[in-house]
């Protein structure tokens, strides 16, 4: 049974904080500290479950589509239930990551290039969390699942489905799937989540479990899960099928230029492939959207701020530079949290080397202005670069146009700003 204020499946909720709210705080938190206002991104397919953490089951389960081979390395037939008190029998794992929704940036991607299809997210479709709770992998080698470390390519064509009883606009249910490598890959660490910043989930966030797959866009990442599947194919649910996915070019055309919707239809669910890692992104939060003019301090120069994320796994972001003239000369930020003991491995300290691999990091810049008097229509950028060398698009700094509008990762933050 739902409350007021839970949404529906026609109408669900779909929330935002400002970016400059989101980057006051190294981890996000949930809801202020009144508990009056929610910060933390909420998105939602349908209306946010309230379930009971004392009698939920999350079931694990191979699938008949796995072959002979594959099935050797699932350790066929897996049939098995936790409840969450069984789940908190394992060794219990914290990490911090970045969950980013795939739409987060549409607004300014449609504002700026082209209409797209899908709500219109600010800068605020993101949050940084401390995670608690086992590792998928963990879990999926006490059910039958070979370690094949060294070996990933045994896990070929077999992948982990997740599946959560919730009513969604689309479909009968929300699912999400990753293949069976990710789920196994000890670098990855991926979470069957109960804990959101040290607190048991709250019901907007997935309460009493949801999957956190960090690195990798928040739609695989489902809340309420009830359900994993190891099967020879990715999720039949529409969310995994027909939905976050890259579409541009010819097939953005051919989408575009037909009305017949189960074409639409198949040629998402047919000839693209689903959206994975996040892409590395770096955000302006301040100056924020709604304002237009930046003040110079008495040495001339202006405050910047924000966020970056890393690309996948290939975290952390190492650096951040920021420009004011379109690229010709660039400052480099300082990453606030660099050191902070936030950005480790809060309960595992001594156990990994890894730094925030998947977590944001927060930056400001002070950036000098050349002249004296006021410059209008400035355009600020930021680039980050992570440790893995990824770093942002320069020929296309405005940006790059899909039809569903995910994955935007513009150096181009702002435009038309007046600095004065
Ligand atoms: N069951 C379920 N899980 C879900 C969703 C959903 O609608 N239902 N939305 C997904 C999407 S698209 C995102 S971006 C994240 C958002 O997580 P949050 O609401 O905790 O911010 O949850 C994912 N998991
Ligand atoms: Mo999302």
């Amino acid at each position: 049974m739902g409350t007021v204020g839970d949404g529906s499946v026609e109408e669900p909720i779909n929330r935002e904080p400002d970016a400059e709210t989101l980057t006051n705080s190294f981890l996000t938190p949930s809801k202020s500290q009144s508990g009056s206002k929610h910060i933390a991104y909420e998105r939602n397919h349908g209306p946010i479950q309230h379930l009971d953490g004392d009698t939920h089951k999350l079931t694990i389960k191979s699938d008949a589509s796995l072959s002979a081979a594959q099935s050797t390395i699932v350790g066929k037939p897996i049939n098995t239930t936790f409840s969450i008190s069984d789940l908190s029998q394992f060794h219990q794992h914290d990490i911090v990551a970045a969950l980013q929704c795939a739409g987060n940036r549409r607004h300014s991607m449609r504002a700026r290039l082209d209409e797209v299809q899908g709500i219109d997210w600010g800068n605020g479709a993101v949050m940084n969390a401390q995670w608690g709770g086992v590792l998928l992998r963990d879990v999926l080698e006490r059910v039958g699942v070979q370690a094949e470390d060294g070996r990933a390519d045994t896990y070929d064509g077999i992948h982990v489905q997740f599946h959560s009883s919730q009513p969604t606009q689309e479909d009968d249910y929300y699912g999400a799937s990753i293949p069976l490598s990710v789920a196994m890959d000890a670098e990855r660490e991926c979470l069957l989540a109960t804990h959101m910043n040290g607190s048991p989930l709250t019901p907007e966030h997935g309460y009493p479990l949801r999957v956190i797959v960090p690195g990798i866009i928040g739609a695989r990442s489902v809340k309420w899960l009830d359900g994993i599947t190891l099967a020879a194919e990715e999720s039949s649910n529409h969310y995994q099928k027909r939905d976050y996915k890259i579409l541009k070019g010819d097939i953005a055309q051919r989408i575009q230029e037909t009305d017949d919707e189960e074409e639409k239809g198949r040629i998402m669910q047919d000839e693209v492939k689903p959206m994975g890692d996040n892409p590395i992104n770096c955000v302006v939060a301040v100056p924020s959207e709604k304002s237009a003019t930046l003040e110079k301090d008495e040495d001339g120069r202006v405050m910047v701020k924000g966020y970056a994320i890393p690309q996948g796994k290939d975290g952390p972001v190492m650096k951040v530079e920021v420009s004011i003239d379109r690229g010709n000369t660039w400052h480099e930020a300082s990453i606030l949290d660099d050191g902070d003991e936030n950005t480790t491995h809060p309960s595992n300290k001594g156990t990994t080397s890894e730094r925030g691999k998947f977590s944001w990091v927060l930056w400001d810049c002070h950036v000098p202005v050349d002249g004296e008097g006021d410059v209008e229509d400035v355009s600020i950028w930021s680039k980050a670069t992570d440790r893995g060398g990824n770093t942002m698009d320069m020929q296309h700094p405005e940006g790059e146009w899909n039809l569903r509008g995910v994955g935007f990762n513009a150096v181009e933050g702002r435009r038309g700003v007046k600095i004065v």
